[in-house]
């Protein structure tokens, strides 16, 4: 383990657990704190600990899936949001990739994020109130749809927006269909217990790029080998309405979406209240608030 400096506040060190962006090769750490921090009732989530993820068959039903839809349509057409930081553009196609900030842009996302049923499934394995960290709508149009490279969320929350523990989830849902064909989520069950640190150090506004597509914060393909033979990879498929409630450090990516069927979701981040953001662990500068929320009241509000 490295006594780290950060470079915001140079005149405090930092008792880094999961040192990353560094400038030479390090070995893969056993994650130092546990994944489930509270009790699993619901019994969707009885793999949670293990694999990293639990898959909830019907999170909405198909009266909600067209209402969200709906909803997540206007936001991507709006023309006040057309010039708005928050909305991500494809590199080569300038159609909207993502739209952060969901939750407070749409009241009806605001409502479903606040909902015991969706709460209470980050509140039961972080074993404690929660606010958001982020979220976003993805839209992975059909045909020239882009996908995500291998990475862990939690190496970038860490390294760019100081989280300082793992102690966050993730909640996808699906608003159409995920076949193995149209660009769904692939995982690699178990691999949130393994925290790979990444290599090069991170350019002032990275996130301008990486959002559109990661560079720095991705692990080397030798690290994800090793990964891949001791996990293995599987994929969330499901319909709309389904959900994969997820680790924040779990390795997970992406391909290319070249079928006609469009994939889109709402993601949500949970973080613990005890959990809160510091300083970045290796960057410059924290993102913007939109990116990572540093207002902490726990939910419902
Ligand atoms: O930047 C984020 O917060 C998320 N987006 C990307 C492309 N990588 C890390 C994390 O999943
Ligand atoms: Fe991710």
């Amino acid at each position: 383990m490295v006594l780290q400096h950060t470079e915001t506040r140079p005149e405090t060190a930092r008792y880094d657990r999961y040192p990353t962006r560094l400038g030479g090769p390090a070995p893969h750490l056993e994650r130092a704190d546990p994944a489930v921090w509270g009790e699993i009732e619901s019994p969707e989530l009885a793999s949670f600990d293990a694999d990293g993820f639990a898959i909830l068959d019907q999170l909405l039903t198909p009266a909600e899936v067209a209402e969200y839809s709906g909803e997540i349509t206007r936001l991507a057409n709006d023309p006040a949001l057309r010039d708005d930081d928050r909305v991500i553009v494809e590199k080569s196609s300038n159609r909207v990739r993502s739209v952060f900030e969901v939750h407070k842009l749409s009241e009806a996302i605001a409502d479903l994020v606040r909902q015991p049923r969706v709460l209470g499934l980050a509140e039961q394995v972080l074993g404690s109130k929660v606010y958001v960290h982020q979220s976003r709508v993805n839209y992975m149009p059909g045909f020239r749809g882009t996908g995500f490279y291998w990475h862990s969320d939690f190496e970038t929350w860490h390294a760019e927006d100081g989280m300082p523990a793992p102690r966050a989830v993730s909640l996808s849902i699906a608003l159409t269909d995920n076949y193995p064909i149209n660009g769904s989520l692939m995982v690699m069950p178990g691999s949130h217990h393994t925290f790979v640190p990444c290599l090069g150090s991170t350019p002032a506004e990275h996130y301008r790029e990486s959002l559109q597509e990661q560079e720095i914060g991705v692990p080397t393909t030798d690290d994800i080998t090793a990964l891949a033979n001791r996990y293995g990879i599987s994929q969330f498929t499901g319909r709309a309405g389904s959900a994969l409630l997820f680790d924040s450090n779990l390795m997970h990516g992406s391909s290319n979406n070249i079928t006609p069927f469009p994939r889109s979701n709402i993601f949500v981040v949970f973080n613990s209240v005890h959990n809160t953001l510091l300083e970045p662990f290796a960057a410059p500068a924290p993102r913007p608030e939109y990116i990572g929320s540093r207002d902490f009241t726990p939910l419902p509000d």
